[in-house]
């Protein structure tokens, strides 16, 4: 059963995986429409990476005895301005979504609440994957600069980072 405390700190963090999600998807969307083809891929298969971390919070809510909540997202900015940037963009984000669940990891040890705190252990895994994959991503555009060769390129191989939902 989870405590009231516990289970505001999780739907908290249902919101946060759907903003991810909506976010990786606007970035998918410019990209796309900037004939990116494999900056788009990536971004769109990371949208649904997203969303699978949501649902999966999701159904642990509702199986502990409480109710996971759906609530309003911000709108994500439609422009990135470079595609640097916009790279930066999803390091820092996944950078911050790191604190959260160490914020949630926090209140489960205050709580007592164990079983989540074992079921977060997941997404502390996968959030030293995604940070060093979002940073691997920005060392490589950093590398190339404005050569639109190299773009071309990393276009292409980009490809290749999509991990399976
Ligand atoms: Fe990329 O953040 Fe979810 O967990």
């Amino acid at each position: 059963m989870l405590s009231p405390i516990i289970e505001k700190a999780l739907n908290e963090q249902i919101r946060v995986e759907a903003q991810s999600s909506q976010i990786y998807l606007s970035m998918a969307s410019w990209a796309e429409v900037l004939g990116f083809e494999g900056v788009a891929q990536f971004m769109y298969a990371h949208s649904d990476e997203e969303r699978m971390h949501m649902l999966k919070l999701v159904k642990f809510v509702n199986e502990r005895g409480g109710h996971a909540k759906v609530s309003a997202l911000d709108a994500p900015p439609v422009e990135f301005g470079a595609f640097k940037e916009m790279f930066q963009e999803l390091f820092n984000h996944e950078v911050h979504v790191s604190a959260c669940i160490n914020d949630l990891i926090d209140i489960c040890l205050q709580e007592k609440d164990y079983a989540t705190h074992n079921f977060l252990q997941w997404y502390v895994s996968e959030q030293i994957e995604e940070e060093a994959l979002a940073r691997n991503i920005l060392d490589k555009i950093k590398l190339i600069g404005d050569d639109k060769g190299g773009f071309y390129l990393f276009d292409n191989d980009i490809k290749q980072l999509i991990t399976a939902v």
